[in-house]
Parts: structure tokens; C-alpha cells; sequence
């Protein structure tokens, strides 16, 4: 067993969820600038403060998706072929993914993500409240290869990617994802997703500085998860919250900001902060209607059709592969 190996063990975690936490962190705490993937922000304690996010009177993605997917669930049905499974990228709370149950016909629903109790535990809920729909989830990272249920392989595919997470991906990271969707979902496959708009900057600003301090916390669970899974030693007080608004990228960015010189130690190595330094921990950029057409076409996709609400804050749209 090397050092490293041996200080993962002593985490008490060396599961290959945290082997691949451990990697990415070292990595991208050697960077510079220094970097974490916000892949990462969501343990149980950073999942409850996103759910809290999502409530925020300032985070109006959600609410805001949310409605369009009520409002224009009749005509998203339009375009989804009966019978067709509906494979549901990241799912996390099912509230979205209902409207779309409830409006058209699937032959199955599979949702895929990295929490398996989370998933099981919304599955069967689903089945209690849809009897005729079978539910398969499918517990991996659907940033990676995954394999779908042989059950389903007849069945036409449907995609869904809501909440704008296409925008934490880097710009050629959302090609490349959108892109083996394409591949993985097959021939004639469909995709509905929920794309951020870009639009007045103190709007952004506010939905990522919330006067409650929620997004903070959410940001600084990266170093206390670092600590409680890797046996880190961050001084979460040491680091401030700092989210700013990048127009040239288009971008929100995240930062966690050091308040002072400090060196902190993670698993068998340590790391050297000056005062101001910067961890970027997330980008989430906004597009508009032109550059997500662009972006879908060079990924395989052509927009069939899109939606937004009346103050043109978010879209949802309807992909079709080829
Ligand atoms: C999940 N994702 C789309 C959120 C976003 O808006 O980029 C994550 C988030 N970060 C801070 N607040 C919400």
C-alpha cells in the first residue's frame, strides 16, 4: 500500500467513489489557478443546501423551469413518441421529471445518478404514484459510460437534462456530453433540456450571492466534505463564499477565497494558499438561443423546438438527433 492509498484508508472510505474524489481533488488543488469540479458539491449535506438553493426567492432558475414545464407540457407531449423510454440524466427530487410523467405516454423511466439510496428511494415512490410505468433507475456517473437496461432497448429514447446543468460543464465538455448522449440514446432519439439565459448581470449576481448566505454554505461544503472524506484539515472559516459574474465567458464563476496565508493538508499532501487566493469551484454559464442551436448541431442535435417563459429567463428545449 503507498502513502497515498494508506491515508484513503485511514479515511475510512476507499471506495472507488472516493479513490476517484481523492484523484481529482490532489489534481486539481496542484493547478494553478487551483480548481475543485463541482461534481463534488453534491454529498448529503451539499445536496440538502442545493435542494435549499433551488427554494431561494433569488434562484429563479428552478421555479422558472419548473413552470415553463407546466405551462407547455401539452406541446413538449407532441413531440415525445409513445411508448418511449425517458432516460433522465443527474435525476435528482422527481418534481420535474413528474410533469413530464404526467403528460405523455413512457414505456419506462430510468433514472441514472451517483446516489443509489437517493434514486432507489425516489423510484419507489414514483411507482407508487405512476402503477403503470416501470422504473428502472440506474445508479452511475452519467458524465461516463453506462450501460441502459436490456429491458428497455426496444423502446425509442428520450433524453432529459433539466436544471441547466449543461452549464457547469465547460463549453467543449457539453459538446462532447451532448454529443454520446446522442450516440448512447441510438437513431430517432429525442432530448429535453433546461438551458440558463443570459441576462441582466445584477439578476445573475443576486441568484448566486443570496441575501441568506445558502449558496456560501453550499460552496464551502466542498472543503468541509474534503475534510470529513479525506481527512483534510480546511479551515472552512479561513475561506470566504465569492461568486461573480464573467461577461466576457458568459459565465457565472465560483470561487472560495483564502482570507490569509495558510497551508492545508489533504490525504498525504499539503497545500500552500496566499491571502486571496482563489479554488475555482464552478462555472455555470448562460446561453442564448443562438449559441445552444450552434452548440446542439455541432453535438449531433437539431432543435425541434423551444420554450421560454414570459421574461425570457430560462428555456427548456426539444432536441432531435441528426
Ligand atoms: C446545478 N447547477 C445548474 C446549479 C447552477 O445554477 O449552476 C448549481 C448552483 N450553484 C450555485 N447555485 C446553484
Amino acid at each position: 500500500m503507498n502513502v497515498h492509498a494508506s491515508a484513503l484508508a485511514e479515511a475510512h472510505l476507499p471506495d472507488e467513489q472516493t479513490t476517484a474524489f481523492a484523484r481529482d481533488a490532489l489534481d486539481n488543488l496542484s493547478r494553478r489557478p487551483k480548481r475543485l469540479s463541482p461534481k463534488y458539491f453534491y454529498d448529503a449535506a451539499g445536496s440538502e443546501l442545493f435542494e435549499a438553493i433551488t427554494q431561494l426567492p433569488e434562484y429563479y432558475p428552478t421555479r422558472t423551469e419548473l413552470s415553463i414545464l407546466r405551462d407547455r407540457g401539452s406541446e413538449i407531449a407532441t413531440i415525445i413518441p409513445n411508448g418511449a423510454a425517458l432516460v433522465e440524466f443527474g435525476a435528482g427530487a422527481t418534481t420535474k421529471v413528474r410533469l413530464l410523467l404526467k403528460n405523455c405516454e413512457f414505456g419506462a423511466y430510468v433514472p441514472v445518478d451517483i446516489s443509489g439510496n437517493f434514486l432507489n428511494a425516489q423510484a419507489v415512490a414514483l411507482r407508487k404514484d405512476f402503477p403503470a410505468l416501470d422504473v428502472y433507475p440506474v445508479t452511475a456517473d452519467f458524465t461516463a459510460p453506462f450501460v441502459l437496461p436490456d429491458t428497455i432497448s426496444a423502446m425509442p429514447k428520450v433524453g432529459f437534462f433539466p436544471g441547466s446543468t449543461l452549464g457547469n460543464f465547460e463549453p467543449d465538455e457539453a459538446c462532447g456530453f451532448l454529443r454520446s448522449a446522442r450516440e448512447f440514446l441510438g437513431e430517432g432519439a429525442r432530448m429535453i433540456i433546461g438551458v440558463d439565459l443570459e441576462k441582466d448581470e445584477r439578476v445573475l449576481h443576486d441568484a448566486y450571492n443570496d441575501s441568506a448566505g445558502v449558496t456560501a454554505r453550499f460552496n464551502l461544503n466542498l472543503l468541509a466534505r474534503i475534510n470529513r472524506e479525506l481527512g483534510g484539515n480546511f479551515d472552512t472559516s479561513a475561506f470566504r463564499h465569492r461568486a461573480i459574474y464573467n461577461s466576457e465567458s458568459r459565465r457565472i464563476e465560483m470561487h472560495l477565497i483564502s482570507t490569509k496565508a495558510q497551508k492545508v493538508r489533504v490525504l498525504d499532501r499539503s497545500f500552500s494558499f496566499r491571502p486571496g487566493e482563489s479554488i475555482h469551484t464552478e462555472s455555470s454559464y448562460k446561453y442564448n438561443l443562438e449559441r445552444f442551436t450552434a452548440l446542439a448541431y455541432r453535438s449531433g442535435w437539431t432543435r425541434r423546438e423551444s420554450w421560454t417563459d414570459a421574461e425570457r429567463m430560462f428555456s427548456v428545449h426539444a432536441l432531435v438527433a441528426g
